[in-house]
């Protein structure tokens, strides 16, 4: 039997969804967390991520994938402050192994990290989901219009997001591409001494927005990228929904290719239904309700003895609950029984049932 290693995101001590519920989730092995009240490029303390870990271990979870250790907005840029800024994340890297963390997630998109039209669009059913419209995205272009974007318009101030959107006028993609790479020689060996992966989470929606340049996109990219820094600890995290949003993705061809490669750390698994170009919902986990192939997808992981960490990605908020967009309860759990459910399949139908 080959195993994965089902876990569930918990954003602390704030977090509506407790660890309790959490661990009466059949099949959960471990959280994915953070300590989130720290800003991105400080240091956290020995003492949070203890704080992390114990919660997690008294309800008999693990804790051993950090979602995410932010990378500051100067290391994008490539301003010369960001060797103070690598050095922190060195920093936090050897804290984390200290603590037992095997993986940090991250992503390296200039200023906003996912973007959606609407967070709560009300599907016909009574659920609600996240959902992107392009070009309802555009007209809110932060560049050209007062700041209103679903999800964001409390992390910045007006002024103040225009003045790190002017600063991003001189990175193109290729600049990007630099400042990753100088990014990722400061923190990968530190990784290797320390047992620790990182896992760069894609862009998500998987092209450039407002004129910020992304690459983390596409299988050509994921390529370069992985060339970066050769070396196991410059990993992915192939996020299914992420990825998928882009038509001319093949999320199995990708899982095959660089699962292969022994690249993929980390797993989000979400499901969206393409309504239109560049334009999607977030739908529940199952194959039929999206247009991603939820077995495929598992069956590509285990074809290529993916042993690392899963998880359920984005959920609908159904049942009545609120919280969170896309990190409720009810909806990632059912997300995550089913994909237990798909692998306990393929487990049984291809391995010898001693
Ligand atoms: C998102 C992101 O798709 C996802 O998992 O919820 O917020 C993700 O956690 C970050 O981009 C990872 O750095
Ligand atoms: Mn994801």
């Amino acid at each position: 039997m080959k195993e994965m290693k089902m876990t569930f995101r918990w954003y602390g001590a704030d977090d509506p969804v407790s660890l309790e519920y959490i661990s009466q989730i059949p099949g959960m092995t471990g959280i994915v967390s953070a300590v989130y009240d720290v800003p991105p490029g400080k240091e956290w303390s020995a003492e949070s991520i203890a704080a992390v870990k114990n919660a997690a271990n008294a309800h008999n979870l693990a804790f051993e994938v950090v979602e995410s250790v932010p990378v500051h907005e100067d290391i994008k840029l490539g301003k010369p402050s960001r060797d103070e800024y690598i050095e922190v994340y060195r920093r936090n890297v050897k804290k984390l192994a200290d603590a037992g963390v095997k993986v940090i997630c991250y992503n390296f998109m200039p200023v906003f990290d996912w973007l959606r039209s609407d967070l709560s669009h009300k599907n016909p059913d009574g659920s609600t989901c996240l959902i992107y419209r392009d070009a309802e995205v555009l007209a809110m272009d932060p560049n050209t219009k007062k700041l209103s974007l679903p999800g964001w318009d409390e992390s910045y101030t007006q002024d103040g997001l225009r003045a790190l959107l002017a600063e991003y006028k001189s990175v193109d993609e290729e600049k990007l591409w630099e400042n990753m790479s100088y990014f990722l020689h400061g923190v990968i060996p530190v990784c290797e001494e320390n047992g620790i992966k990182m896992a760069i989470h894609p862009d998500d929606p998987p092209w450039g927005i407002f004129g910020l340049p992304r690459v983390i996109t596409n299988k050509k990219n994921l390529e370069r990228f992985c060339k970066l820094y050769d070396s196991e600890c410059n990993g992915l995290t192939l996020c299914t929904g992420s990825l998928g949003s882009a038509a001319s993705n093949d999320v199995v061809d990708m899982i095959r290719h660089f699962g292969a490669m022994r690249r993929i750390h980390f797993l989000h698994a979400r499901n969206i239904k393409l309504t239109g170009d560049r334009d999607f919902n977030e739908t529940g986990h199952r194959s039929e309700d999206g247009s991603l192939d939820m077995y495929d997808i598992l069956r590509a992981a285990w074809d290529v003895d993916f042993d690392g960490y899963i998880r359920p990605d984005h959920g609908r908020m159904i049942w009545g609950e609120t919280g969170r967009p896309g990190y409720g309860l009810y909806d990632r759990a059912l997300g995550a029984v089913y994909l237990n459910g798909i692998w306990e399949a393929i487990n049984k139908t291809l391995c010898d049932r001693k």
